[in-house]
């Protein structure tokens, strides 16, 4: 994806009008905390403020799919909350409609856009300010699993085909070397070589749930910290955002990627290594939340699988980054032309440090399992 810049699309017209918002947008502002959909803030004269999301038809290719699996998670999702007697209308995201009832809008230049409710008083965090706040994290997406457990998961559509396949992961990375479209091979040779040194580690996770030893699960897939929305008061978690990749998948995903962003020392596109580091007293802390959740219900395979997961969702993400920076940077947003090679390196500086660290993982993991 192109550096992305702050603007308003030239379609703006048009998209106020499907909604019915024509002459009633007083300001706007841009939210860069994700990498795929541009997400702007629409503020309306009567006080109100509404998402508004370009839908990235680069990677999300069926828009209407994905809608539609949106649409039916957060209705399930809602149902469930109602029965706890929870506040529905906080704890979802809600979709509006445009004035001929459609979930999306589609402009005249063909781009997929949709407005979601601006949940008022709440933030979410880019980085731990304390471990009470990774434990809550923990169960918010503990408990997101479980509000999803019957969910019927052949009736989602995979909006993004193997999405967590680490050993696919692993042979787009080789292509990309192969095509070495920007011209940046020669220059990542390192980075090449740590990846092809742990080839075995990408067909671990895919080869259990292929031999029935994992169970396929409804999964959210993009657990970083930054998808749950916090209440800016009481700092609890409201609900869980960003479910465009709702799909079925594994728990080790949801696990392994939240500790990838979560337990890190350092931002995921810090560029002094020295900072970057996997905070082992963070890992036992989000173990605790997530078990204290959705511990119950996992296996004992899937509770020996939690510390590799972590490490392996890390190395997917940086191979991930690598083969965009290969590729010429088509696929994430990115800030500046090295920016994904950053976001690389951090993340293998993360997988080696969770290799050093490993034994103590698994010891913690299987010391709050057997405290639950
Ligand atoms: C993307 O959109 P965002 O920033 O929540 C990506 C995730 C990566 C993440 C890395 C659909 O998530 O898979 O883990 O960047 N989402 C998609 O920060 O590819
Ligand atoms: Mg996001």
């Amino acid at each position: 994806m192109a550096i992305i810049e702050d603007k308003l699309p030239s379609t703006i017209e048009e998209i106020l009008e499907a909604y019915d918002l024509q002459g009633k947008m007083t300001d706007w502002s841009m939210i860069h905390t994700g990498h795929i959909n541009r997400t702007y803030i629409i503020y309306l004269a009567n006080g109100e403020k509404r998402l508004l999301q370009l839908i990235n038809t680069v990677v999300f290719k069926k828009p209407l799919e994905l809608m539609d699996n949106a649409m039916r998670v957060t209705d399930h999702i809602r149902a469930k909350i109602k029965e706890a007697g929870g506040d529905a209308e906080r704890e979802t995201l809600s979709v509006f409609f445009t004035t001929d009832g459609k979930n999306c809008f589609c402009d005249s230049t063909g781009e997929y856009w949709r407005f979601y409710n601006f949940v008022e008083n709440a933030f979410s965090y880019d980085s731990i300010e304390n471990e009470e706040i990774f434990f809550r994290a923990g169960a918010a997406f503990g408990n997101f699993q479980s509000q999803l457990a019957d969910f019927p998961g052949e009736t989602l559509f995979e909006t993004i085909p193997a999405f967590h396949d680490t050993y696919q992961r692993f042979i787009n990375l080789k292509t990309a070397i192969e095509k070495n479209a920007a011209g940046r091979k020669d220059e990542v040779k390192a980075e090449i070589d740590f990846v092809l040194e742990r080839e075995a580690d990408t067909k671990v996770i895919v080869d259990l749930i292929k031999k029935g030893e994992i169970p396929v699960r409804v999964t959210h897939n993009d657990t970083k910290l930054n998808n749950i929305m916090f209440d800016a008061e009481t700092k609890m978690p409201i609900c869980v955002v960003d479910l465009d990749t709702v799909m079925p998948g594994s728990a080790l995903y949801d696990f392994g990627d939240a500790i990838r962003f979560g337990a890190s020392t350092a931002a995921e596109d810090e560029k002094d290594l020295s900072k970057v580091s996997m905070d082992i007293n963070l890992y036992k802390t989000y173990v605790k939340g997530y078990l204290s959740t959705a511990g119950k219900s996992l296996t004992k395979s899937e509770i020996d699988y939690l510390p590799f997961s972590a490490k392996l969702l890390t190395l997917e993400c940086g191979i991930r980054f690598l083969t965009d920076y290969l590729d010429g940077d088509v696929y994430f947003g990115t800030s500046y032309p090295e920016h994904n090679l950053h976001r690389c390196h951090t993340q293998f500086k993360l997988v080696y440090d969770m290799e050093q660290k490993m034994d103590d993982m698994i010891k913690i993991t299987q010391e709050v399992y057997n405290n639950l």
